[in-house]
């Protein structure tokens, strides 16, 4: 046991009307909402970034939290290993996820950084062992080195290319190993700064070559797990191909790989695409590609990731009606993906924070799953577009019928449509009874 978080014991659920700021209120991971266990719902994971790597810097001062892990090289990566596991248990979450560099720290070749990674990866794997933790996904940083400044796969020199390959490789390899259910590949410099220097196309064809070889190397070790794009539309590049669920997908369908990659959408990001979450959720899940979810939002004040905690439970029910309607995430879960503020300095704040996002969580859950129970809401869908069941209508919609043949059917019946309320106040009150 290390010290950091002393004096603080693992959150309970106690119910909406405790005042206990360490429990839960609303997330009781053992209650069964919709058929399944809540936790089995939502399968939260604790981001490794943003809850142990984070300094709390900003864009005009450095780091104000104070870690013992911070500087302090492989110690310091061990250390820290042995408090996010203390931490996963304090919160009671079962799944976490992490990029290479939150866990270990990067050498001075590919080779030495591998190195790191390893040692620390059999520690992960031994405290795994211990306390039936497991790895929602990993994912290889290929955007915060010096050398990954003109992007990775994207990269105009094919060195930095094959030098992000080698990183993801192991990266994958070690996802492999802990049992990791996904592997995420989100391209923060895939994109482009200024047109001025850019060739669009070449570096479409480098992205998807580079995710070719990733969904080869993949099946080639075995793994199970499922490939997720992360899309996101600019931050930190002006431009990013991966820019909304629509976008990877036309991408992939491109080179076809659609049917090899999915989508972990996260909230910030799709209203930086001008989007809604549920949004990004309703298109994915159409396209069958909703394969995970980043919980954060933004400070809509703000025009970035700031990666908040979730706090809207409205929204949350929005998202699982998406979620429990196509049957869950599968093997994908609510990582968080979120940080605590720059002045939240206690070791509590980081409970507080996934305390918050949990409850919100809860909320829309159970928010969504009433709204389904009581059916209403979909009753109306249905009907909306009842007249689809119809013979012709169907035959229209199957390609049975030329647009001659459709002409003609509209004058032989004296077809005249009459416009029908499309009732959008009537459905947000129903919404608002069940959140
Ligand atoms: C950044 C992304 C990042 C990914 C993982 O905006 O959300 O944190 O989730 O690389
Ligand atoms: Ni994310
Ligand atoms: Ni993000």
């Amino acid at each position: 046991m290390t010290d950091f978080f002393k004096g603080l014991s693992q959150v309970k659920y106690e119910g909406p009307e405790s005042r206990n700021p360490l429990a839960f209120r609303h997330y009781n991971k053992d209650e069964v909402i919709a058929g399944k266990r809540m936790e089995d719902h939502v399968r939260p994971a604790i981001a490794y970034w943003h809850t142990f790597a984070q300094e709390g810097g900003d864009p005009f001062g450095g780091r104000t939290f104070d870690r013992p892990w911070f500087d302090k090289g492989m110690d310091g990566a061990k250390l820290k290993t042995e408090v996010a596991f203390e931490f996963f248990d304090l919160i009671d979450v079962p799944f976490f996820a992490f990029h290479d560099v939150d866990v270990a720290p990067e050498g001075e070749t590919l080779a030495e950084s591998n190195k790191n990674l390893r040692i620390i990866g059999d520690l992960i794997a031994a405290n795994m062992q211990k306390s039936g933790k497991k790895l929602l996904w990993g994912t290889a940083n290929l955007f915060s080195n010096r050398r990954y400044m003109a992007g990775a796969a994207t990269n105009p020199d094919p060195e930095v290319f094959a030098y992000a390959a080698g990183q993801v490789k192991a990266v994958l390899e070690l996802t492999n190993e802990l049992g990791g259910e996904n592997y995420v590949l989100w391209g923060g410099r895939e994109g482009y700064e200024t047109l001025l220097n850019t060739k669009i196309g070449q570096e479409q064809d480098q992205m998807a070559r580079f995710l070719t070889l990733v969904i080869e190397h993949a099946e080639k070790i075995g793994f199970k797990g499922q490939i997720l794009i992360e899309p996101k539309p600019q931050e930190p590049s002006k431009h990013q191909y991966d820019y909304d669920v629509a976008t990877v997908f036309g991408f992939l369908q491109k080179y076809g790989l659609e049917k090899k990659v999915k989508c972990n959408i996260e909230v910030g990001h799709a209203f930086l695409a001008g989007h809604s979450f549920e949004h990004e959720l309703a298109v994915a899940s159409s396209l069958g590609m909703l394969g995970s979810v980043d919980a954060n939002r933004n400070d809509l004040q703000s025009g970035w990731d700031t990666d908040h905690f979730p706090n809207n439970a409205g929204e949350m029910a929005l998202a699982f009606y998406y979620i429990i309607k196509q049957g869950g995430l599968g093997k994908g879960g609510f990582n968080f993906d979120a940080k605590v503020r720059r002045q939240s300095l206690d070791p509590a704040d980081l409970l507080h924070g996934h305390i918050l996002g949990l409850d919100t969580l809860a909320r829309g859950l159970k928010g969504a799953a009433a709204l389904i129970a009581d059916g209403e809401f979909d009753k109306l869908l249905d009907e909306r577009y009842a007249g689809w069941n119809q013979k012709g209508a169907a035959a229209m919609l199957k390609g049975e019928r030329s647009l001659e043949e459709i002409a003609a059917w509209v004058h032989a019946e004296n077809i005249n449509p009459q416009p029908r309320s499309g009732r959008q106040e009537y459905l947000e009150n129903l919404v608002n009874r069940f959140v």
